[in-house]
This record gives C-alpha cells, sequence and structure tokens, in this order.
C-alpha cells in the first residue's frame, strides 16, 4: 500500500490510485466468509471474499463507538467523536470541518456517494461533486433518494439501486480524465433485515449453529443484563421476524413501523408472503413457545440477515467485475468495511452497541493490485480513524493535523512500526436510546478488556479475552486479576488523557478510579 510516490519505480503507471469505498451497514464479520466464522461457511460471500484473495484482509478491526452516524463521523475525520463532535445517531456532523473526500476534491480527485448517508440533511456541505443518498436509515423496498434536486421514490430493491448507481456514476457520469473516490454505502444488512424476492428462501432449508451464549443469564454484568436487545424478547415479531398471525394468514404480528411493508408493490408484497408463507404456516401450526419459540426466532432471523448479505455480496461481485474489465481495477483501491459489527445471536441479541467482540469489530478489507499482495492479513489493532490518513497516504495528499488514526500502510506491508499502539479506546454514548444499552467508555488490548458504564449506573467490567473469548465472565472483583486490572485502568487513564477525552464531563463517572 505504498504512496504512489515511494511506488513510482515499480509502478510506471505513476498516475493517482482511484477508490472505490465500499461500507455496509451492520455487516458483522461473521457473516464474511473471509473472516472463516461458522456461520459464513453456510452463508459464503463470495465476491467480498475476492478482495481477500486479491489483498488483505484486516482480522482485528474495530470501531471507535459501534452506532452508524458516530463510525462514518469517526471514518470521515480520522478522529474520535468527542473530538469531530459526532456522538450519538440523530446529531447533525458539522460538515466545515476537515474531512478525507473533501481533502481529496481539492487535491483534484472527482468524488461521489451513492446509499446510506445519517450524519445530517445531505452531504452538500462536504462538496461532494455528486451525491445520491438514502432518505434517513433508507427503505429496503421501493426507497426515496435524494440528490441535490430533492428526492424520488424509486421502485425496486435498495442494495441493487445502489449497485446500479454506483455503475451508472463510474460508466457514464465521472469524468475519465481525473481520478475518483467512490463511496457505496448500502443499508443492508440492517434493521429490519429485509432481503430481496429473489433471496427470501436461500437460507430457509439451513440450520445455523445457534451461539453457544443464547441463552445467556447475563450473570455478573449488570449492564448486559438491562438492554432491549434480544432476539427472543425484543424484536418485533412482524416487523423483524416477518411472523404471521395464524396458519393460512399473510396478517403480521407486532409491527409498529408498517411503512417498510406498507411501501411495497401490491405485486412484491404478494410474492413476498408467498415465500414467507410455508416458514409462517409451519411455525404457526407447531404452537412453538419457549425456549423452542426462542431457537425458532433464530433461525429466522438469520435466514432474514444473510438473505439480505447476499445481494450486497452480488454488488460487490459486480463493481469488482466493471474494474476488471474496464481496466480500472488495476489503479484502483477498493475497500470493504461496515458501519461496525452486529450480534448475530450472541449474548441472544441482536443490534451492536457494546464494546463487547460482535459489535466493536467491523470487517475490514483492501485491494491495491500491485501494492498489496493477494491473501495477506494483518492482525494488529486497526481502528475506523485509521482509514482517512490510510487513503490519503495511498492518494499522495499530505494530511493536516489533529488526526488521531494512523496510515495502516506499513503494516501492510509487513512493517509495523515500533510504536503501534497496543490498545483501543471506545466511547459508546447513546443512552436513554434504542436498545438501552448504558453508555461506556474502556480499553481493549490483544488480550484483555476494561470498560466503565455511567449514567444511571456505575458499573466496571474486565475480561480475559484469551480465557473467556465470549465474554461471559466479568473479573473486575476476581482477586486473581488484580495486577492486570490496575495496569487496564492505568492504560484507560493514559488512552483519555492522549485523545483528549473528557466526556462525561460531570458526576462520578468523570475520571477512572
Ligand atoms: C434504527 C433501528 C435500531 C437501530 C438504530 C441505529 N430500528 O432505529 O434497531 O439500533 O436504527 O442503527 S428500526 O427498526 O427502525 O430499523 S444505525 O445503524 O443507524 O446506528
Ligand atoms: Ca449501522
Amino acid at each position: 500500500m505504498d504512496a504512489p510516490s515511494r511506488a513510482a519505480s515499480a509502478e510506471p503507471r505513476g498516475t493517482r490510485p482511484n477508490i472505490v469505498f465500499i461500507m455496509s451497514d451492520d455487516h458483522a464479520v461473521q457473516a464474511i466468509s473471509a473472516y472463516g466464522h461458522p456461520v459464513s461457511k453456510l452463508a459464503p460471500t463470495p465476491n467480498i471474499d475476492r478482495i481477500a484473495q486479491n489483498g488483505v484482509v484486516f482480522r482485528n478491526s474495530f470501531v471507535t463507538n459501534s452506532l452508524c452516524g458516530p463510525s462514518r463521523a469517526a471514518m470521515l475525520t480520522g478522529k474520535f467523536g468527542h473530538v469531530n463532535g459526532f456522538n450519538k445517531n440523530g446529531e447533525t456532523f458539522d460538515a466545515s470541518q476537515w474531512t478525507w473526500p473533501r481533502a481529496l476534491k481539492e487535491a483534484g480527485y472527482q468524488t461521489a456517494v451513492i446509499g446510506k448517508w445519517h450524519i445530517g440533511p445531505t452531504p452538500e456541505g462536504i462538496d461532494f461533486d455528486y451525491w445520491k443518498i438514502l432518505d434517513d436509515q433508507g427503505k429496503y423496498y421501493n426507497p426515496d433518494f435524494i440528490t441535490a434536486g430533492g428526492r424520488t421514490r424509486v421502485e425496486g430493491y435498495a442494495t441493487d439501486l445502489i449497485t446500479r448507481y454506483s455503475l451508472d456514476w463510474l460508466k457514464t457520469r465521472r469524468d475519465p480524465d481525473k481520478p475518483f473516490m467512490l463511496m457505496v454505502h448500502h443499508k443492508a444488512p440492517h434493521r429490519n433485515f429485509m432481503p430481496a424476492l429473489r433471496h427470501v428462501q436461500k437460507y430457509q432449508g439451513v440450520e445455523f449453529p445457534v451461539p453457544p451464549t443464547y441463552f445467556d443469564d447475563y450473570k455478573s454484568r449488570p449492564a448486559a443484563a438491562r438492554q432491549e436487545m434480544n432476539i427472543y424478547r425484543d424484536a418485533q415479531e412482524g416487523h423483524d421476524l416477518k411472523m404471521t398471525v395464524a396458519v393460512g394468514s399473510t396478517r403480521l404480528r407486532e409491527n409498529i413501523w408498517p411503512d417498510d411493508f406498507d411501501r411495497m408493490t401490491p405485486a412484491q408484497r404478494a410474492e413476498w408472503d408467498r415465500l414467507h408463507q410455508a416458514g409462517n404456516d409451519a411455525m404457526n401450526a407447531a404452537g412453538l413457545e419457549g425456549r423452542d419459540m426462542a431457537l425458532w426466532k433464530y433461525q429466522r432471523y438469520m435466514q432474514e440477515y444473510l438473505g439480505t448479505v447476499a445481494a450486497v455480496d452480488e454488488g460487490v461481485g459486480e463493481l469488482l467485475d466493471y474494474l476488471e474489465e474496464s481496466g480500472l481495477a488495476e489503479n484502483t483501491i477498493v475497500v470493504y468495511t461496515s458501519d461496525q459489527g452486529f450480534y448475530l445471536g450472541e449474548h441472544g441479541w441482536f443490534d451492536k452497541r457494546w464494546i463487547y467482540e460482535e459489535s466493536m469489530r467491523t470487517p475490514l478489507l483492501v485491494q491495491y493490485p500491485g501494492h498489496i499482495r493477494g491473501g495477506t492479513t494483518v492482525d494488529a489493532l486497526v481502528q475506523n480513524i485509521d482509514y482517512a490518513p490510510t487513503l490519503l497516504e495511498c492518494a499522495g495528499v499530505p494530511a493536516p493535523g489533529g488526526i488521531q488514526g494512523r496510515s495502516l500502510a506499513p503494516l501492510v506491508e509487513g512493517k509495523p512500526p515500533a510504536d503501534w499502539r497496543r490498545s483501543l479506546y471506545y466511547h459508546y454514548y447513546e443512552f436513554p436510546g434504542f436498545h438501552s444499552v448504558r453508555a461506556h467508555y474502556g480499553v481493549r488490548s490483544d488480550r484483555y478488556k476494561l470498560a466503565r458504564f455511567y449514567g444511571d449506573i456505575d458499573a466496571w467490567e474486565f475480561y480475559d479475552l484469551k480465557a473467556d473469548p465470549t465474554e461471559m465472565h466479568n473479573r473486575i472483583d476476581d482477586p486473581a486479576y488484580r495486577e492486570e486490572i490496575a495496569t487496564m485502568k492505568a492504560e484507560l487513564a493514559r488512552l483519555r488523557e492522549y485523545y483528549g477525552d473528557e466526556t462525561p464531563h460531570s458526576g462520578r463517572a468523570n475520571a477512572p478510579r
């Protein structure tokens, strides 16, 4: 991943690389086969995996705050939320501040963003040459798109439309004489997990392995006990799980935001219902209860979630095919990532937010022919604040001071700097909010994790990830870990000072004790 200047002798092209930055929404690493999780073996992602075969997989890639808007703001600025000012969904990103897409534009790149945006009204303030975004969270079927010219509802499936618009921009809209940076931002596989009609039945006959923590009792973890993101308790049976009220009926159970279904055309809806009918009738006929119903819900959740991933993977394949056929691939960096990880039933959950592994992780795969050897893996701790300095370096654009992330280029070259970070800082703020996860901040090293939950509780947690990779045993009061806990508390204090996080500003939770 050398900057072109350094690579000039090896790469006679001499032109600045293009960048295709593909980001899905809530795509768990467990659901990408390049990461090797058992779930992904049953629902592989052959096209996303092509990026791994052509380039690098970051096996320890994390976010700063596992939530859509804050994650996107951190990526755009290379800074934590307490610095870039965006800590919770619903806030408005201060577009006057420095961002890497604008820096690329100022350096002569042509820039475009297509798909989910969700950090404020529109990308106008960041001066993209072209933007076509989903309204707010976006809808799977017949979504509204917003451009500089206004809002239009388009018949079709969001993932396919975003792929089509991206290809259209690459083929016909951009200026072929300039280097380009295209952001392809999918809505999928975000809630409410609606697959394309062609994928609704893709996983209906598949039995996914139930996570050993699915029936977690949250013992020793008071914050974890108080969330509202349990698949068998909190997912809406209609809206999320597409369950019907009775055998023979197509009427959905609890569906408090009916627009996701109501906006389908009659033909789409009829086909949707038909494709779900047999599964729903069997469930209703069986009269499932308790644990059996919870297990049925897990399988249904996985079928729907992974069904939405299938269209994302196809879209990635179409983009890669086009880049290859057009000859653009050889001078184009392709990034695949998500705005955060997600729970696929671990601890009984869907959603994200926690410093725990499944949500703090996020996929990161990059190809850059001639600069990254295919099949490379990196195990160093990387974070979404690193994207900005990395991509700038590749484009040969100088980075301003104040960026908190670091370029990943030396890691890919197998030359990790001696002072590469040994731990990651994390801070989640949105409480009260959807799913009721308490605000918390913490630190993760390659082996340990320490977190402090604050607000209406004040609770510390400590995990030994080697002994307890599923984070079931909070060891904060275990004398056997006294030294490690003290070390991690000191590391947390160091990181808060190093990154300048003085939030929360008041109350007992201000300073780690
Ligand atoms: C929506 C979802 C929530 C989700 C948030 C944040 N509900 O509100 O389940 O946590 O988005 O997601 S929904 O049924 O209306 O989709 S994020 O990816 O934007 O952070
Ligand atoms: Ca998200």
